[in-house]
Parts: structure tokens; C-alpha cells; sequence
């Protein structure tokens, strides 16, 4: 069909604003927190069981499941010309230990509505049409994150991913063999690890205040801003803290928190473009009455700039060489992802699609990462934003109005319809 047979407008129609919200009801179930949050570690079984549920899906979409070797279940649509590489959507439906209900569920539902639209709409696609679930994006448990799409993209190894290891021990890979043992005892085929995409589309919460503040219910994104990822340990020794006097003390938290604290002068800025975290810090013996011996520490920095954060790495590497209250440091790399930006053609499509939809859809970069930071130097991709209410995300109180959520899928399914036809 060409471009003035795509009745567009029909496809958005068909969007059903009361499925949606059922399946983000049924998805936040599986791993409820008390206070309203999702706590869905990557692997772990109410994952595996939100994965089970979106399988099931599989058949009244006219699409056939498959997982491959890293976890990442795909549900895919024939397209009439099967010989040309599919258009994927898709996010992840892991989530932090104490996440809200729409980081990355809603990037899988709101894909699993578009096909849904687009098959009520009558819409047949010319190129086949793909919905993934990517393993481990979040790297609460599993550091880092993004593991699915990295692998599949073939940034990082399947084997040093299996081995990585979460704070009890247990490593990736033998979560991963558990969950696949439960989609292999449900029937699910296996499928070949990487495939060619035609364009791959993430529709996304902005976890962030920037689309609130502007009032609009979606978002084209331009890119992804880089990330880099730290592990930084100080070694002391233990004493008594009672009788050992301040002059012979190798205090490794007094010694943790002065690098701590110049760390984070060292990566002040004036246009606040940096972005950087402490978000875990563990003492040992962690006693009372000892005087720490060992600290270790995680950094989160972020700059949509690659030669910023490298020189931002460089002085961090300065300050961990030098002494901390008498105790030496060290700083590890544990990943870095550069930025990206996202094809010119594609985000224009974006944009008239919203233009013809009605749907106002400002430019934005991303200031967390996603799986489409891969995807990027993959094949040509882009994601859509919804707003999230007070710019919070990666906390119980996450929420999406339903009527933005319904917006951004519209805008999703018109896009898909597009690239498919
Ligand atoms: O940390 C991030 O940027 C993503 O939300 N996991
Ligand atoms: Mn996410
Ligand atoms: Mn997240
Ligand atoms: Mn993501």
C-alpha cells in the first residue's frame, strides 16, 4: 500500500486505551510491591513470569514467540514480503528494586497494543513486524545493564555477560538457564542470536521533567547521552574504636568519603550537563565499634558529550591515585557507553507522523540510557518519550497518564505502519 492508502489515522483509532491499561495492570503484577512499585529483577521469577505472560500474547496477534540464547523473547509478525529484514519495537521488562510500573513495561506494551492496532486496523505489513523484550536493561542486579541488547548487538561476549554476578553470588548465567528452562518446558523456540533489522523503535517513559513542563504527550528523541559506570574500593585497616588514637587510624569510610565528596566537585559543571551518582556504598567489617577497613563504592556518570566524560575519567583516575586519609583507592571501569544520535530520516518521520496525527511531539535527547543506545549502531533507530508525572522514574510513585501512554502508541503504531508498509 502506498503512502495515501496508509489511513494512519485509522490505525490510531484502533489503539484501545482500556487494553493498554490492563496489560500495564497485569505486567505491574508480577513482582508488586506494597507501596505501589515493581520490584522485577532481571532473571529473577516474576521476570520470567511477566515474560511467560507476553508469549502468551503471542497467538491472538497472529505472531509466533522465540527467545534466543541471552533471554531476549521476540513475538514476530509475517510480513507479505518475508525476505526483507523486520522493523522491531520494543524495551525491557526487568526493573529496579524498587521501580515504578512503567519503565520499559510500557515500551513492550504499548508495542504489543501497536501490533494489536495495526492488525485490527487491517493493516497487513509489506516488511515483518517484530516486538522484543530485552534481557537486563536496568543492571540493578546484574552490572552492567543492557546486557540483552548488547549481546545481540555483539558489543559484549554472551560468555563474560553469563558470568557476572549478582550481590548473593548467583551469576547471570545461571539465572539465565532458569528462566530458559521455564520458557523451553512452555514450548518457546529458540532463535538464532542476531538478526538483521530494517529500523528498530522504542517507545519509552522520559524519566525526566523536560516533556511534563512543555505539556506534551510525546516525545521524538535525538539521542541517548553516553554513560560510563565505576566501581571505586578504598582500603584502611580495622581497629579498635575505642583505643586506636586518630594519628595511627587507616580509616577507610573517613578516607571513602573525602574521594567521595572531591569526586563529585571534580565533575561540577556549569551548565549542569553532568550527571553524577553515588547510589551504592558498602563498608566492611560494618561494626559498630570497628574502624572500617574497606569501602566500596558505585559511580553513574552521564554526559551527552564523549570527550567530556573522557576527561571526566581522566581526573577521577588522578584523584584515586592519590592517598585518602592515609588510604589508597582504587578506580575500575565497569562499562562505558558512548552517545549516540539518531538518524535525521528517521526522527523526521517521527515528526510528520505526530504532524499528521495531531499529536505535538517535541525534540529531546535522553538522559537515561535504553537498549536503543545498542540498537543505534545496529540499524537505524529512534524512540518515542511519553511524560512522566514530576519527572520521577526509577521510584514506586512512577506514573504515565493514561491518555499520554495512549498517545505515544498511536504515534507508535502510525510510525510502525509506515516503516512496514
Ligand atoms: O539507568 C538508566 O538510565 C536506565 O533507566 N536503566
Ligand atoms: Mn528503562
Ligand atoms: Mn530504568
Ligand atoms: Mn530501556
Amino acid at each position: 500500500t502506498d503512502s495515501s492508502l496508509l489511513d494512519i489515522k485509522a490505525i490510531a483509532r484502533a489503539v484501545n486505551p482500556e487494553r493498554l491499561a490492563n496489560d500495564l495492570a497485569t505486567v505491574a503484577k508480577f513482582g508488586a510491591r506494597s507501596d505501589g512499585g515493581v520490584a522485577r529483577l532481571a532473571l529473577d521469577d516474576n521476570d520470567t513470569r511477566a515474560r511467560l505472560w507476553l508469549i502468551e500474547q503471542a497467538s491472538a496477534l497472529g505472531a509466533t514467540a522465540s527467545v534466543d540464547v541471552i533471554g531476549n523473547v521476540f513475538l514476530d509478525i509475517p510480513g507479505s514480503d518475508p525476505e526483507l529484514a523486520p522493523v522491531v519495537t520494543g524495551s525491557h521488562l526487568d526493573s529496579q528494586p524498587a521501580g515504578g510500573k512503567y519503565d520499559g513495561a510500557l515500551g513492550v506494551l504499548a508495542g504489543l497494543e501497536a501490533l494489536r492496532a495495526l492488525k485490527q486496523a487491517g493493516f497487513a505489513p509489506r516488511r515483518p513486524l517484530s516486538l522484543v523484550s530485552w534481557t537486563n536493561e536496568e543492571g540493578a542486579r546484574f552490572s552492567p545493564g543492557t546486557s540483552g541488547s548488547a549481546v545481540f548487538c555483539g558489543v559484549r561476549s554472551l560468555d563474560e555477560t553469563r558470568q557476572v554476578e549478582d550481590s548473593d553470588g548467583v551469576s547471570l548465567g545461571s539465572a539465565l538457564d532458569t528462566c530458559l528452562t521455564e520458557l523451553d518446558a512452555a514450548g518457546v523456540p529458540r532463535r538464532p542470536l542476531a538478526s538483521p533489522m530494517h529500523t528498530f523503535l522504542e517507545l519509552h517513559i522520559e524519566q525526566g521533567p523536560i516533556l511534563e513542563r512543555t505539556g506534551a504527550s510525546a516525545g521524538v528523541v535525538e539521542g541517548i547521552q553516553g554513560v560510563s559506570w565505576f566501581e571505586v574500593t578504598v582500603a584502611g585497616s580495622a581497629n579498635h574504636a575505642g583505643t586506636t588514637p586518630r594519628a595511627m587510624r587507616r580509616d577507610a569510610l573517613e578516607g571513602a568519603c573525602a574521594l567521595a565528596t572531591a569526586l563529585r566537585e571534580a565533575a561540577k559543571d556549569n551548565e549542569d550537563r553532568v550527571r553524577f551518582t553515588i547510589g551504592k556504598f558498602a563498608v566492611s567489617p560494618g561494626s559498630v565499634n570497628t574502624i572500617p577497613d574497606y569501602v566500596s563504592f558505585s559511580i553513574d556518570l552521564r554526559h551527552p558529550e564523549a570527550l567530556t566524560l573522557k576527561a571526566l575519567e581522566a581526573k577521577f583516575n588522578q584523584l584515586a591515585q592519590q592517598t585518602w586519609a592515609g588510604c589508597q583507592a582504587t578506580l575500575t571501569p565497569l562499562s562505558r557507553v558512548e552517545p549516540v544520535a539518531f538518524p535525521a530520516t528517521l526522527t523526521a518521520l517521527l515528526d510528520d507522523t505526530a504532524n499528521e496525527l495531531g499529536i505535538t511531539a517535541p525534540r529531546l535527547v535522553s538522559g537515561a540510557f535504553h537498549d536503543a543506545i545498542h540498537l543505534a549502531n545496529h540499524c537505524p533507530t529512534a524512540m518515542l518519550f511519553v511524560p512522566c508525572r514530576d519527572g520521577l522514574s526509577h521510584h514506586p510513585d512512577e506514573h504515565t497518564e493514561l491518555d499520554d501512554a495512549v498517545a505515544g502508541t498511536q504515534l507508535l503504531a502510525a510510525s510502525l505502519a509506515s516503516l512496514t508498509r
